[in-house]
């Protein structure tokens, strides 16, 4: 059992409901939910090719007998055809980038807006949130679900907002020493940069008030967070989610830590092979498959997240009965085929954060000069590991070598840069330059 970090509350007694109560609103909720999506055309669709309805979902595991929904499918109703509602209940549009061009449009009502502050309201809370604190929300404002989402849970629990949104670091690093905020809210990349920025400037970081961060919208390790901790002197909680889904909103870290429990009363989770789409066995990995239960403007059904993580049935000791996720490792389409090895980005972070004396700001980049696959780690070494010795140099390089080797069974050419010379990320961080896929 973990022990708590810090004071576990709760929002909502929604969040401890027994599980024959939450299996039972789940069912009534997906039943609302299959007669909102009715008359969606791609749903309406979906449905009469795979020769079922409404009608034939008795009970939830009668969801599998329902079609996935993917990405592809959102892009080809491009730009509203999952809209379920009229145009006059909509209340505020948001997007996820497209790396290639168009992004997807998500809706809400102003019920899922509501809806949508309560789910942030409760991961925050349970992540040391409270009303008299302040709350610097460094995620970019606009389409991107991060900035306003994070900023209306906020605003419910009752705590003060500095909307600072991304970029312009030094500019945040004032904002948060003026204003002294308790809470920072970002990507876990952005953290990092802002931590190496406070070094730079000569500030101390207990100069600073933050006591807790809450950290999304990227995959990052377990070694990550113990490094913004102990840069930062504060206590850094996970929270996931994604546009599709609702946003930020579906699943956080209680005071345990130990995984992030899923709002099982809004959504229905899955975790299938990403093969077979079969379900996998409780503590395997396999891709998790979302389904909303009360959302409005955009019901989702099966929806396919692409990322990898498994699910822990066990009952935690916050009394939060939602199952929890544990990280995710990295997205279906993240993942590298290294000579026929599977990799995640995440892994080579994982092999870097152990050896001590590189930062964790690293590129991988892949090539393929001849047949074979080729991969370059290019990483930072901090300013006070730098050594003009050749041979302590080569001895940095030859660990993290076999860190990487170790956990992903790869070789890797290792390159050391200099402090500061790899790229800074204000957002979600790109740490893959993949030549094999330019043309
Ligand atoms: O990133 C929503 C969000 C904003 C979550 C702020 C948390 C905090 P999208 O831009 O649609 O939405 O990207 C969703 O980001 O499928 C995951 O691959 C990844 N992701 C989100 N949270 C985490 C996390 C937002 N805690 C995609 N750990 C998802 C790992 C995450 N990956």
């Amino acid at each position: 059992m973990s022990e708590f970090v810090t004071e576990n509350r709760i929002w909502d007694s929604a969040e401890t409901m027994p599980h024959d109560e939450l299996r039972a609103l789940q069912l009534e909720r997906l039943t609302q939910t299959l007669a909102r999506v009715a008359e969606v055309p791609f749903y309406k669709e979906a449905f009469a090719k795979a020769k079922v309805g409404p009608d034939n979902i008795k009970t939830l595991d009668d969801l599998r007998r329902l079609p996935f929904t993917t990405k592809a499918d959102l892009r080809d109703h491009y730009p509203l055809g999952f809209l379920a509602v009229g145009r006059d209940r909509v209340a505020r549009f948001h997007g996820s980038s497209g790396t290639t061009g168009k992004p997807t449009f998500v809706a809400y009502t102003k019920e899922d807006l509501s809806t949508w502050a309560d789910l942030c309201a409760r991961f925050l809370v349970s992540g040391g949130l409270r009303p008299e604190h302040t709350v610097h929300i460094a995620f970019g404002y606009g389409l991107f679900t991060g900035g306003f989402g994070l900023h209306y849970g906020v605003e419910r629990v009752g705590a003060a907002v500095v909307p600072a949104s991304a970029g312009n670091t030094q500019r945040q690093i004032m904002l948060l020493k003026d204003l002294a905020a308790d809470v920072l809210v970002c990507t876990p990349s952005y953290a990092l940069t802002i931590a190496e920025a406070v070094g730079a400037m000569g500030i101390d970081p207990k100069e600073l008030s933050l006591k807790f961060a809450h950290f999304g919208a990227e995959p990052w390790t377990e070694d990550m967070r113990a490094q913004i901790e102990a840069d930062m002197g504060l206590l850094a909680f996970n929270n996931y989610g994604l546009s599709e889904v609702i946003g930020p909103g579906v699943s956080g870290e209680c005071a345990a830590r130990n995984g992030m429990h899923i709002q099982e009363d809004h959504f229905i989770v899955e975790c299938v092979d990403p093969e077979t789409l079969e379900p996998v066995q409780p503590g395997n990995q396999g891709e998790l498959v979302f389904t909303s239960l009360t959302k409005q403007a955009m019901p989702i059904i099966r929806y396919r997240t692409r990322d990898i993580a498994q699910l822990d049935p066990a009952p935690c000791p916050c009394g939060r009965t939602g199952i929890r996720m544990n990280r995710v490792v990295g997205r279906t389409d993240d993942m590298l085929i290294i000579r026929g090895v599977n990799v995640f980005p995440s892994q080579i972070e994982e092999a870097l954060l152990r050896v001590e004396g590189t930062a964790p700001h690293y590129l991988i980049e892949i090539g393929r000069p001849g047949t074979l696959d080729e991969v370059k780690v290019h990483v930072e070494v901090r300013s006070k590991d730098l050594s003009d010795k050749m041979s302590h140099m080569q001895a940095l390089r030859d660990r993290i070598g076999q860190e990487i080797h170790s956990i992903t069974g790869i070789h890797a050419d290792v390159h050391l840069v200099e402090p500061q010379t790899l790229e800074r990320f204000v957002g979600k961080a790109k740490r893959v330059l993949d030549h094999r896929t330019e043309t």
